[in-house]
């Protein structure tokens, strides 16, 4: 019963996180017919200038569009900077970000998710961890991630963990999950308010692996050696300061065995470390994975279906959103995910995989959706 509910009530933000509690077999999503577009043959002219099409090309072989990344960076990085000036100014939960959502896509939101009830809000803490440069030199490096603890989190029970990417002009504030007025953090403490779904960690890392990691201009190449601290640093602390289902210090620990219980996901250049990275190399320690408007390096949906050729893990869910409008990622995430159930048969459309695209550009209106019109089946036939 409790699982029928839950896969009726998939609700809105973080694709991979809500699945985890829905546990995507036999999931049928009901979509609006004209602004989602299920799976077909890609044909993408621009993608094939952005990717090889041999499986497993690193990602620094690639050649990205130097304007786009430029124009990338500066959106984002003054993305970030007026929303930790809104923050520092004080000016309270219902501040907005510089980049609204637009009404025709802010009404695909219940506004049970995005109105403010401030009776059972989840907590937000900044932690530090220690890791490697990996990009450089190896040195020990000190770096921050957020931390979000459901309501009446315990240490008598264990939690799911997401792991939220941002891109590539971002850092782990861009999905304002460093203060209390974030929309993100806002629509988990509704969804878990409305027992929509399971509580569950949310962090944000900052997903540059290299002591530079602070300069949100810095070398690129950094994001695509994220991997290695996942899996050897930030994953391990997380589980070792938190109640999870994993905990390393227990004998025999396995990080694989509880794979069911970390999703992955990310917007633009955190879509491509959720695809080269998530999938990639890392599909032994995650189960659920989305990827919003995945940036142009990210893998083709050969070089994925070529990758997992060998792999037997099990995927429960990969969703993938993108706006048509979005002159960055629309061929990229295309061409990474649109014809990935025709070429690989480890994904199937409405059952563990979703495309879904709609009018909109590289910004906060598609990605605070992703979410939402992952979960279209929610809404009233036709709404999107
Ligand atoms: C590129 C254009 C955009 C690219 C990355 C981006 C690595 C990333 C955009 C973002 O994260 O918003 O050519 O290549």
């Amino acid at each position: 019963m409790r699982r029928e509910r839950l896969k009726k009530i998939l609700p809105v933000l973080l694709t991979a996180a809500c699945l985890m509690t829905a546990c995507g077999e036999g999931t049928e999503p009901v979509q609006g017919a004209d602004a989602v577009t299920e799976s077909e043959g890609t044909e993408q002219g621009a993608s094939d200038e952005t990717h090889s099409t041999e499986a497993g090309t690193e990602g620094t072989e690639m050649e990205p569009n130097e304007d786009m990344i430029a124009e990338a960076i500066r959106q984002e990085t003054s993305r970030v900077e007026s929303e930790s000036e809104t923050a520092e100014s004080g000016s309270g939960a219902q501040e907005e970000t510089p980049r609204e959502p637009t009404a025709e896509i802010s009404d695909l939101i219940p506004p049970k998710y995005t109105d403010y009830q401030m009776k059972e809000p989840g907590r937000i803490e900044q932690i530090s961890y220690t890791t490697r440069d990996y990009f450089g030199d190896g040195e020990e490096v000190t770096k921050y991630a957020n931390v979000y603890l459901p309501y009446d989190y315990s240490e008598d029970r264990q939690y799911n963990v997401l792991y939220l990417m941002h891109g590539i002009g971002g850092d782990e504030n861009e999905w304002g999950m460093n203060r209390n007025s974030s929309k993100v953090k806002l629509i988990m403490d509704n969804l878990i308010y409305y027992g929509d779904i399971e509580p569950f960690i949310v962090v944000t890392p900052n997903g540059r692996s290299s002591s530079n990691f602070a300069a949100q201009g810095s070398d690129y190449n950094s994001f695509y050696v994220f991997g290695q601290e996942l899996r050897n640093d930030l994953i391990p602390y997380i589980e070792k300061t938190y109640s999870t289902y994993g905990d390393p210090d227990a004998e025999g620990y396995d990080p694989a065995a509880v794979r069911e219980h970390r999703a992955m996901a990310g917007l633009s250049m955190g879509g491509m470390q959720t695809i080269n990275i998530g999938i990639g190399e890392c599909l032994d320690l995650y189960r659920y994975f989305g990827a919003f408007s995945a940036a142009p390096t990210s893998n083709t949906a050969a070089q994925t279906a070529e990758l997992l050729r060998e792999d037997t893990h099990e995927i429960y869910y990969f969703y993938n959103i993108c706006g048509t409008e979005d002159e960055i990622a629309y061929a990229s995430a295309s061409a990474a995910a649109k014809s990935l159930p025709d070429v690989c048969d480890r994904f199937e459309a409405g059952k563990n995989f979703m495309w879904q695209e709609l009018k909109g550009a590289h910004d906060f209106r598609i990605w605070y959706l992703d979410s939402i019109t992952l979960h279209s089946w929610h809404l009233p036939d036709g709404l999107i």
